[in-house]
C-alpha cells in the first residue's frame, strides 16, 4: 500500500463521534472575570453549547450519521433542561437527512432512554445491555455498521463482553455487507475492580471491528492509540469540566473503510485548562516574578499553541517549584494587589486567566555557608554538608550495615541484582546528603515558626 492510497479515504462514510458530553454541567472555576472582553459568556462554555455547534458541523461536513458514546446527559441535572437542546440538535440532524445514535453511560441510564424515546431520529443502541449490531448511513451514501452496548443500570460489576453472543464476537453479523464496523462502547478499560463495566484491552482486540470508540474517562487517549487505521480507546470529554481535565477536548470525525477507521480531531471547546509552571530558582529576585510568570505562561502557551484553534480561553493553575533564598519575598510579591486570580495575560487572540489558588511546591533554599557559621541547632547539620571531605568512611560502613540487616533483608528487596550497587560510597554519601538537607529544612522551618522570621 503506498502513502497516497493510505490516506485517501474517499467513498468512505464519515461519523462524526461524541465522546462524554455531561450536558446539563457547567465547568469549574470560571468566574466573570475571566470572561470580561472575552466575548464569550459562560453559556458559550458549555456541553450544550458545544452539542449545537457540532450539529453545525455535521450539517457542514455533511456526516453520513452522529454517534453519542454515553453519560450525554448528566445525571445531577434535571433532564428537562438537557432535553430541549438534545431534541434541538437531533431535529436539524434529521431534517438534513443525518441520523443520531447513542449508546447509554452510567450517568445516564434513567435519563437518557427517556429523552430518546421522545425525539424522532435519535435511536439507542445495545438498550438494556444487549449487543446489537445495525447497518447504518444515508440512501445512496456509504454505510457502517454499529456494534454498541448500553448500560442496564447505574453500576456494571462484569465484563459487557462476557455477554457478547458467540456470533457477533466471531464477527458473523446479523446484516452482512462489506463495510467499517465501530465498536461503540461505554466502560472502564483495564480497571478490574470497577462498578462502571470493567472491560479488558485484550477482550477489545479479539473482536473483529475496525475501531473502538470508548466513553467513560474524561481524558482522551493519546494519538498513538487511536492515530492508527485501527483506533481503540477514550475519546474523551468533549468540553473540559474541570481544572483535573486539563489539555486538549473535543469531538472526532471517523472515516470509515473496511478494515480502516481513521480519526480526526474535531475542535469545539471554547476553553481549556493548563498548568503554568514556574521554577523560583530561576528568578534573579522577588521582583523578578511578573517577568517570570510571563515568561513561563508564555512558553506553556507556545507548547500548545497549534492545538489552540477554537479555544479563546485558558485557566490556568499557577504551579511553583524549586528554591530560593528570599522564599517568603517571592510569595509575598505574589499576592501583592489582589493575587495572581487577578492575572490576565491575552496571548495571540487568547486569554490566559489564572485562578486565585496557587499550587505551591517550592521552598526556602538553604544558606548553608551562613547556617554552618551561626552556630545554632543548624549549623553541625550545615557543616556536613558544606564540606564533603567531612564525611566519616565509618559512618559511611555504619549505614551499609544498617541496611543491610533491615531494608535489604526483606523478601522484597532479596533477590534484586543491583543491591550492593545500591550500597556503594556514592550512593550512601547521597542518601546521607538528602537526609542532612531535608533535616536542615525540618530545623529551618521550625525556628522560623518559633521565631516568626519571615525569611
Ligand atoms: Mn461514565
Amino acid at each position: 500500500m503506498t502513502v497516497a492510497q493510505r490516506h485517501d479515504m474517499s467513498g468512505g462514510a464519515q461519523v462524526l463521534c461524541i465522546g462524554d458530553l455531561h450536558s446539563g454541567r457547567r465547568p469549574t472555576r470560571i468566574d466573570g472575570d475571566m470572561l470580561a472582553g472575552s466575548a464569550l459568556t459562560a453559556a458559550d462554555l458549555t456541553p450544550t453549547a458545544a452539542w449545537l455547534q457540532l450539529v453545525d458541523v455535521a450539517i457542514e461536513r455533511d456526516v453520513d450519521a452522529v454517534v453519542l458514546l454515553g453519560d450525554v446527559v448528566d445525571a445531577r441535572n434535571d433532564l428537562f433542561e438537557s432535553a430541549g437542546p438534545i431534541e434541538r440538535g437531533v431535529r436539524a440532524l434529521a431534517a438534513r437527512g443525518i441520523p443520531v445514535y447513542a449508546i447509554v453511560g452510567n450517568h445516564d441510564v434513567r435519563t437518557l432512554p427517556r429523552i430518546a424515546d421522545g425525539i424522532e431520529g435519535f435511536e439507542l443502541i445495545g438498550r438494556q445491555g444487549v449487543w446489537e449490531d445495525r447497518l447504518i448511513g444515508r440512501p445512496g451514501r456509504a454505510q457502517v455498521r454499529l456494534l454498541g452496548w448500553s448500560f442496564p443500570n447505574e453500576q456494571v460489576r462484569s465484563s459487557p463482553l462476557v455477554s457478547m453472543p458467540p456470533e457477533l464476537r466471531a464477527g458473523a453479523w446479523s446484516n452482512p455487507a462489506s463495510v467499517a464496523t465501530l465498536g461503540l462502547l461505554h466502560a472502564d478499560l483495564d480497571v478490574l475492580e470497577s462498578r462502571h463495566a470493567p472491560v479488558r484491552r485484550a477482550e477489545l482486540e479479539a473482536v473483529p471491528v475496525d475501531a473502538w470508540l470508548l466513553g467513560h474517562i474524561h481524558v482522551p487517549h493519546a494519538m498513538d492509540e487511536l492515530g492508527g487505521t485501527r483506533p481503540i480507546g477514550y475519546l474523551g470529554s468533549v468540553v473540559p469540566l474541570d481544572p483535573k481535565e486539563s489539555g486538549w477536548r473535543g469531538a472526532w470525525i471517523a472515516h470509515c473503510l473496511p478494515g480502516q477507521v481513521r480519526l480526526e480531531r474535531v475542535a469545539v471547546s471554547r476553553h481549556r485548562y493548563e498548568t503554568v509552571e514556574l521554577d523560583i530558582g530561576s528568578l534573579a529576585g522577588p521582583e523578578q516574578l511578573s517577568a517570570g510568570l510571563l515568561a513561563a505562561t508564555r512558553a506553556r502557551h507556545a507548547a500548545i499553541a497549534s492545538e489552540l484553534t477554537n479555544e479563546n480561553l485558558v485557566i490556568a493553575r499557577l504551579r511553583l517549584t524549586g528554591a530560593h533564598l528570599e522564599h517568603a519575598a517571592v510569595l509575598a510579591e505574589l499576592s501583592e494587589g489582589g493575587g495572581i486570580g487577578d492575572a490576565r495575560l491575552p496571548i495571540d487572540g487568547v486569554m490566559w486567566a489564572f485562578e486565585p489558588r496557587v499550587h505551591d511546591a517550592s521552598r526556602p533554599a538553604l544558606d548553608v555557608a551562613a547556617l554552618a557559621a551561626r552556630g545554632d541547632l543548624a549549623s553541625p547539620i550545615a557543616q556536613q554538608l558544606s564540606d564533603s571531605a567531612l564525611i566519616d568512611p565509618a559512618r559511611l560502613e555504619a549505614l551499609r550495615a544498617h541496611l543491610r540487616a533491615t531494608v535489604l533483608a526483606r523478601p522484597s528487596f532479596r533477590d534484586l541484582d543491583d543491591n550492593e550497587s545500591a550500597l556503594d560510597d556514592t550512593s550512601l554519601e547521597q542518601l546521607l546528603r538528602d537526609g542532612a538537607t531535608r533535616a536542615l529544612h525540618v530545623v529551618e522551618a521550625h525556628r522560623r515558626r518559633v521565631d516568626g522570621v519571615t525569611s
